[in-house]
């Protein structure tokens, strides 16, 4: 029944006049700042986007678990093991609690799985690009989380209640992940002339990526109008990934890194830095399966999703026996 809600829910605002009386008061309480909880009314196209959204962002968490857990067996210290598996272990966490918050919009935990591992939901473009080196952990805490807090800060203050509140906790895991994954590439970029070599390559290498992970440019977004209008995203991608830029060119520079951009320069009059756009041939292409990686990150979920089925059902059964003994005591 949820298949058809990850199909687009359209490009443009519903207008005022459009609105039901229902959906006026509902767009009322939202532009009053007021929070939207789990039994209270809402627009069919509210439930639906919420589900897209927060549904993509759980499977991009669990997702995002796959690049980096192909390192923690070969950290180059037992601390920096310990670091990266409680790392791993915290996108885990994120995932519980997106999941969760997606679970009270009426969709189910099964529901959002077969839609992933069909292919008919998405999950961060990011997560499809390989982790080559060591350094790579280190730009994926500084770039990758970087730009997820960037995108997420602001969700904390989105219109749905339990996506709102499942933000906090993430928002002040993923500061923490940003800061460690800097601090590896400060390393690196100190180190020998191999290792920074090592970290210009994964900068190189993950600047383009970390970039699309804001979204297509706003002229191409499908849901940012009506998603901002109803507080469900609260900046547009392209203000976003300005903002990213902004922040990290000078993380970049006290690093004596480069970023892989000719046309990257600070420009006086707009107070910002003027950048390429990232490949968008790539984006698309990615998003449409092609990319470095999907199919092993795709099998890989597939594949816990199998060889867990027997923990569910041990668990399922042990949850119908104690209800079966709690029923026959009263
Ligand atoms: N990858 O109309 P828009 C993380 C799709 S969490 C794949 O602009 P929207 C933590 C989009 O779904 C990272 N698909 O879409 C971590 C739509 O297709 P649809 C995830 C993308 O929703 C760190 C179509 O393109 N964060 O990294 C992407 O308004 C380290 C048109 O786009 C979130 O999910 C993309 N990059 O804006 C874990 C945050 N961009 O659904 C491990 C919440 C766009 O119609 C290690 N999400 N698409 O089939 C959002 O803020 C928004 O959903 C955006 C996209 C900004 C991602």
């Amino acid at each position: 029944m949820y298949a058809q809600m990850v199909k687009s829910t359209g490009k443009g605002v519903q207008a005022l006049e459009e609105m039901s009386r229902e959906e006026r008061a509902f767009q009322e309480r939202i532009d009053r700042g007021e929070k939207i909880e789990p039994k209270e009314w809402m627009p069919d196209a509210y439930r639906k986007n919420l589900i897209r959204q927060i549904g993509q962002h759980a499977h991009s968490e669990i997702v995002g678990q796959l690049p980096e857990g192909n390192w923690i067996t070969r950290a180059p210290t037992l601390e920096r093991k310990a670091n990266l598996l409680a790392k791993v272990q915290d996108e885990a966490g994120h995932g519980l609690y997106l999941y969760c918050a997606a679970e009270t919009l009426g969709v189910s935990r099964d529901e959002l799985f077969e839609m992933l591992h069909s292919g008919k939901m998405k999950y961060s473009s990011i997560f499809n690009y390989p982790t080559l080196t060591w350094a790579d952990m280190g730009a994926v805490g500084w770039l990758v989380d970087g730009a997820a807090i960037m995108n997420q800060v602001p969700l904390q203050r989105t219109s749905y209640g339990p996506y709102a509140r499942a933000m906090v906790r993430i928002c002040k895991e993923e500061s923490f992940h940003q800061r460690q994954g800097f601090q590896i590439m400060m390393v690196m970029a100190n180190g020998s002339k191999d290792q920074k070599r090592m970290a210009q390559d994964a900068l190189n290498r993950f600047w383009g990526p970390a970039l699309m992970m804001f979204g297509p440019s706003d002229k191409d977004s499908v849901h940012s109008a009506q998603s901002m209008a109803w507080k469900i995203k609260m900046n547009s991608n392209d203000e976003l990934r300005q903002k990213f830029v902004d922040e990290t060119v000078p993380q970049a520079e006290y690093l004596d890194l480069k970023v892989p951009d000719e046309n990257l320069k600070w420009n006086e009059e707009t107070g910002h830095y003027d950048f390429s756009q990232p490949d968008w041939d790539e984006f698309y292409d990615v998003l449409k399966g092609n990319g470095p990686c999907n199919h092993e990150r795709l099998e890989a979920r597939k594949k816990a999703w199998d060889e867990g089925a027997w923990v569910r059902e041990a668990m399922m059964a042990h949850a119908e026996k104690k209800a079966a003994k709690k029923q026959a005591a009263e």
